[in-house]
């Protein structure tokens, strides 16, 4: 059962967790195609994977009931003070936490493979890559990292003798007795997962879940949580930002970068095909980018990740084409329905739904029936190179100079459809006080109004205060290179509760304003929460859109955002002596803008 690895500290570490974890055998990962397929095999076999008749190379999984989401109430930021973790994040002190898990992790992979994963975020070998190693005792995160990160003996090379890696240690919690069989989707019950981080030492330990965000280490783990610490130390940024390029008409290309909370469309937008003539849209991410100051002093940002773990549900080729044309072959499904055709099915896929079809609990499901079909988180991994609009630079490993940040959120009321920030500091305001209404992609309430900064609340792996100040020294070493920074809502609804604007393609709308700002072709109104595009430059040629409805949707009530503001004061308070006084200065210049 002994595996050889080179470098050093990977030896080690493999096995001091061996010893503590206690699995049958050990794999080392090589990323190959053959590895997948074997990996495929055994899934087949133990009766977890549903081969789909209609998508070569392509699987259906079930999650268990109690699994089905990034498990935030769970998850740690462990520094050896509380105050470095800040107010928004759960936190226990790194030996005790430590303890707890070892407990856990003690004898849990018996009756079962230990994987070794070496993996690279970021393109091999480039220079903003980083090289991280999981184990795992779960084949279905091995197909899924194959598909999310570069797997393979390449970043062993890379790592040499001595190089670093960040470990990521996970287990999904369920140890086989001898001769016991085992269940479609295993996992340890809810009050022993813990999804916990130690970013002083850049150690990732994640038990009981095999869910995505909380089972992929590379993905939220590694590239958000861990990664904005480094970045912090580094002087650089991880955020929860897709990356896309657009191309105007007469061939200039801008790029754009966007922070929404999860399930709020970002995939949507990072693959929109644009409804306006001329434009043309690609996608380089959908979810995380990591930027760096470049020699000629503008933001560059690369796509860590190499797949799509995106939302089923809500989907189609109305809403995303492009996605669904990635989804064609050599894709994961999880929590998706079957039909009896052998293809996949959620809500929103179809205009009619199938007659009949095998829900995510595998049980019979017809229309009508009190539940969904597939589970509103409901997941697809998909290779971003099968992605019809991927952008040919998107694995460049300088990555692409980002002209535009885009914040927003899922916001019914108050928040128009598009406003411009007044100044970087103003922007990063913006960027604070994001609010969003909560989505299923969490455990937990749907629907609530909930600030989410920079839609990192989740992500942000040490004391926010912290990373709010980083963001205004990044505006200060950025100056006149800096992005300019906007806020979007496509979300607002009429006071009969009908979304106001169409959204999906008709986004590249307001992109298209965007562009026009920073090329200084259009001036914008003042307005107390930022620059609105002034009556008739946002481009609704060919639209059905009442001006009522315009009207509405670009409002801004005064009074609506003076009750804003005690919310927004408590959210700062939060911070204590660690929120820059920079933003405590917007907020009061807000409130006198508001009068
Ligand atoms: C995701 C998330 O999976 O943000 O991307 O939850
Ligand atoms: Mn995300």
């Amino acid at each position: 059962m002994d595996i050889t690895v080179k470098n050093r500290k990977l030896s080690g570490w493999i096995k001091e967790v061996a010893e503590m974890c206690q699995p049958d055998d050990i794999y080392l990962c090589d990323g190959t195609k053959k590895e997948y397929d074997l990996m495929m095999s055994k899934l087949l076999a133990s009766g977890s994977a549903i081969p789909l008749k209609k998508r070569p190379n392509s699987y259906l999984f079930r999650s268990d009931p109690s699994d089905v989401a990034r498990v935030e109430d769970r998850t740690y930021i462990s520094t050896v003070s509380k105050d470095e973790a800040g107010p928004t994040n759960n936190w226990i002190d790194p030996a005790e936490l430590k303890k707890t898990m070892r407990s856990l992790y003690k004898g849990c992979m018996k009756g079962r493979t230990m994987y070794v994963i070496p993996f690279s975020m970021g393109p091999i070998g480039s220079p903003i890559a980083k090289i991280g190693v999981e184990i795992s005792d779960s084949p279905y995160v091995v197909c899924n990292m194959h598909i999310m990160t570069r797997v393979g003996s390449r970043v062993l090379d890379i790592l040499g003798e001595d190089g670093d890696f960040i470990p990521c240690l996970h287990s999904i919690g369920a140890p086989l007795a001898e001769g016991q069989k085992d269940v479609q989707w295993p996992c340890a019950p809810i009050e022993s997962k813990y999804i916990s981080h130690f970013p002083e030492e850049s150690l990732i330990w994640s038990y009981g879940s095999g869910y995505g965000g909380n089972a992929l280490l590379g993905k939220k783990c590694l590239a958000l949580r861990i990664a904005s610490s480094v970045a912090k130390r580094e002087g650089w940024m991880a955020e929860h930002m897709l990356i896309l390029r657009l191309t105007s008409p007469e061939g200039k290309q801008y790029h754009i970068a966007a922070a929404f909370p999860s399930a709020c469309g970002k995939t949507n937008l990072a693959m929109m095909r644009p409804s306006i003539e001329g434009w043309k849209c690609e996608c380089l991410g959908d979810d995380i980018a990591w930027m760096k100051i470049g020699p000629d002093g503008r933001l560059y940002a690369i796509n860590p990740e190499s797949g799509f773990f995106g939302v089923a549900p809500g989907t189609s080729y109305n809403t995303n084409p492009m996605a669904m044309d990635s989804l064609k072959e050599n894709v994961i499904f999880t929590n998706c329905a079957l039909t009896d055709d052998g293809d996949v099915w959620w809500e929103g896929m179809t205009d009619d739904s199938p007659a009949h079809t095998i829900d995510w609990k595998g049980k019979d499901w017809t229309p009508g029936s009190p539940s969904d079909a597939a589970h509103p988180n409901a997941r697809f991994t998909a290779p971003a190179s099968q992605c019809p609009v991927i952008c040919k630079d998107w694995e460049n490993p300088a990555g692409v100079p980002i002209d535009i940040f885009i914040f927003g959120g899922r916001r019914s009321n108050a928040v128009p459809l598009v406003s411009e920030a007044l100044s970087w500091d103003h922007g990063v305001f913006l960027g604070a006080t994001a609010a969003s209404e909560t989505t299923s992609a969490n455990i937990g309430a749907v629907g609530n109004l909930r600030r989410d900064p920079f839609a990192m609340k989740p992500f942000c792996g040490y004391n926010m205060g912290d990373y709010f100040q980083h963001w205004l020294n990044m505006g200060d070493k950025l100056g006149s290179k800096a992005p300019k920074i906007f806020y979007v809502n496509w979300f607002r609804k009429s006071s009969d509760g009908k979304f106001l604007w169409p959204g999906f393609s008709d986004n590249s709308r307001v992109l298209k304003w965007m562009c026009e700002r920073i090329d200084a072709k259009v001036e914008a109104k003042e307005s107390p929460i930022g620059l609105l595009p002034k009556d008739g430059d946002l481009d609704i040629k060919g639209i059905n859109i009442s001006a009522e409805n315009m009207k509405e949707l670009m409002s801004v009530d005064k009074a609506e955002w003076k009750a804003e503001i005690p919310d927004i004061e408590n959210h700062f308070s939060l911070f204590g002596s660690r929120l820059p006084e920079r933003l405590n200065k917007q907020l009061k210049d807000l409130s006198a803008r508001l009068g």
